[in-house]
């Protein structure tokens, strides 16, 4: 049994988030992974129905566990998301790509739990003060939108920067990187890209056989010119991309090319025109799985990991 500070603070049996994933983490997910012992997020960026008060009643339908929902800050309805988890009480909220500041006191007068996701510890320490009850610290080796840092030096500066717990995500997909972000100092993980091949998660089977089948270098990264800045899987789209994103090509058009991709990807499985974001672990994700099934094998692998390391001290 792994237990950190991380369990008590969201009332969750294993220190084991899944990640918000826009126009892919929905109720039944996030239901799935909260009734196995996890934290499940449902994004509030177009999961599932693309109606989040819809959405967070599913899964209070299929749990009594305690559920998250995700708010991506840039997307069009963050503002109407950050009053719906109010309203609905729900229990975690997380934030991605960009400071939540504004939203804070609202949430915390409602009695929510935040984690926003953070990239470097500058910004953990001003959500630190802000109020956030622990930060979920990102490194560039996750799929989608990513900062500059990668995790492996990002985790310690962030948990000698704040005093509460950090969740590590980023490149984590089994046990040995639950374990790993344990001696980094994390209280807990997200993991993304793992639970997408997860049985009850609702993406296009397009999408999970891109996954099952990637490798350590499947993933390239995109976006960077325009600011929004992406790892995906490698697929003649995102080659593609790359291949023009520093020619004479206008910002309109680059711009144009990468609209409505992800939502391509997510919801129709567009093999042309979708960009199918995953993170660097996807070359270890070899099987579909139940989201208990995930949870259950990565926390097994993280105590035998543990329980081993000590082997390794010679006396
Ligand atoms: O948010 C994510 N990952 C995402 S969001 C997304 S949807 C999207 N749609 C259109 C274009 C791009 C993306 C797909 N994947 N992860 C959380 C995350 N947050 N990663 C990095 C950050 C981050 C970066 C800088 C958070 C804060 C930050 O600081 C900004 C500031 O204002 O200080």
């Amino acid at each position: 049994m792994i237990r950190t500070p991380l369990c008590a603070l969201c009332g969750i049996t294993y220190p084991v988030f899944q990640g918000g994933m826009a126009h892919i983490s929905d109720g039944r997910l996030a239901a799935a992974v909260s009734e196995a012992g996890g934290l499940g997020i449902i994004s509030a960026a177009g999961g599932g129905s693309g109606d989040l008060r819809e959405e967070i009643r599913i899964a209070r339908s299929l749990t009594k566990a305690p559920v998250g929902v995700n708010i991506m800050l840039q997307s069009p309805s963050a503002r109407e998301a950050a009053a719906i988890v109010a309203e609905e009480r729900v229990e975690v909220v997380t934030t991605g790509a960009g400071n939540p500041s504004e939203y804070m006191k609202a949430w915390l007068e409602a009695g929510i739990v935040v984690i926003p996701v953070v990239a470097s510890a500058a910004l953990a320490k001003m959500m630190e003060r802000a109020g956030a009850a622990a930060v979920i610290a990102e490194g560039g080796e996750s799929g989608g939108h990513i900062g500059e840092a990668a995790t492996m030096p990002l985790i310690p500066q962030v948990v000698d920067a704040v005093k509460i717990p950090v969740v590590a995500a980023g490149g984590i997909g089994d046990g040995r990187g639950l374990a790993a972000s344990l001696m980094l100092g994390a209280a807990g993980v997200q993991m993304g890209t793992r639970f997408l091949a997860a049985k009850e998660c609702g993406i296009p089977q397009h999408y999970k056989d891109l996954v099952l089948k990637a490798s350590d270098t499947s993933t390239i990264v995109t976006g960077r010119r325009l600011g929004h800045t992406v790892r995906s899987l490698k697929t003649p789209y995102s080659r593609h991309y790359a291949q023009v994103e520093y020619t004479d090509i206008s910002d309109e058009e680059l711009e144009a090319l990468g609209t409505g991709s992800l939502r391509k990807a997510a919801k129709l499985g567009d093999e042309k025109g979708g960009c199918y974001l995953a993170g660097q672990i996807a070359g270890m994700v070899k099987e579909e799985q139940t989201a208990r099934e995930i949870i259950e094998e990565v926390v097994r692998e993280a105590e035998e990991a543990l329980r081993g390391a000590s082997r390794l001290i010679a006396d």
